[in-house]
């Protein structure tokens, strides 16, 4: 823990500077004492404090302990648009596919690896057996991917097929974006996943 808020204190430093040195205009924020910066420090300089994190200033385990800890005044479903649709059963955007995904981990919980199974359908319910299915996706908000590289290992038959290796590292706002092919017509849905 003492060693958690030392590279805390030192992160919060390196942004101070940044801020310094980016320039002259003189905000609130810059000014404000490094205890409440974390909480007034606008999106723009949070995604990029981020992103320096992720470079390798800190490893997984210390930003774990940092969502426990220091950041826990950071609520993470303030990010999570109101309206957001969450149903995991959608159409593709072109209309060419109904799918629908479910998680084998239920209820869904941080940083555990696990599979979900995709089934495709056409618009009327037949299964689309023969589906070649890639999945990308990550955080909007942070602008960041997966932890891990999702792939559907496994046709199941019967329009069901098996996503293996999701893992979701963070609280929050999560999308998952699959890109179907089958029958020389392709097509894609974005999913939104909620994460407590
Ligand atoms: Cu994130």
């Amino acid at each position: 823990m003492k060693i958690n808020k030392i590279i805390f204190t030192i992160l919060l430093l390196l942004i101070a500077g940044l801020v310094v040195a980016c320039g002259s205009q003189s905000t609130p924020e810059a000014t404000a004492p490094p205890a409440n910066e974390m909480e007034t420090m606008p999106d723009t300089e949070m995604d990029t404090e981020m992103e320096d994190m992720s470079d390798g200033e800190m490893e997984d385990g210390e930003m774990e302990d940092m969502e426990d800890g220091e950041m826990e005044d950071m609520d993470m479903n303030a990010e999570v648009p109101a309206d957001l649709d969450t149903s995991l059963s959608r159409p593709t955007e072109q209309g060419t596919y109904q799918v629908t995904i479910s998680s084998e981990l239920d209820p869904l919980s941080l940083n555990e690896i696990h599979n979900w199974t995709i089934h495709v359908a056409t618009p009327d319910g037949t299964a689309v057996t023969n589906a070649e299915i890639t999945v990308d996706g990550g955080m909007p908000v942070h602008q960041h991917g997966f932890p891990t590289a999702p792939q559907v290992t496994e046709n199941l038959g019967n329009g069901d097929y098996k996503l293996e290796g999701v893992k979701f590292s963070m609280a929050g706002w999560w999308e998952m974006h699959l890109d179907i092919a089958a029958d020389g017509q392709s097509d894609s849905v974005t999913f939104n996943i909620v994460l407590p």
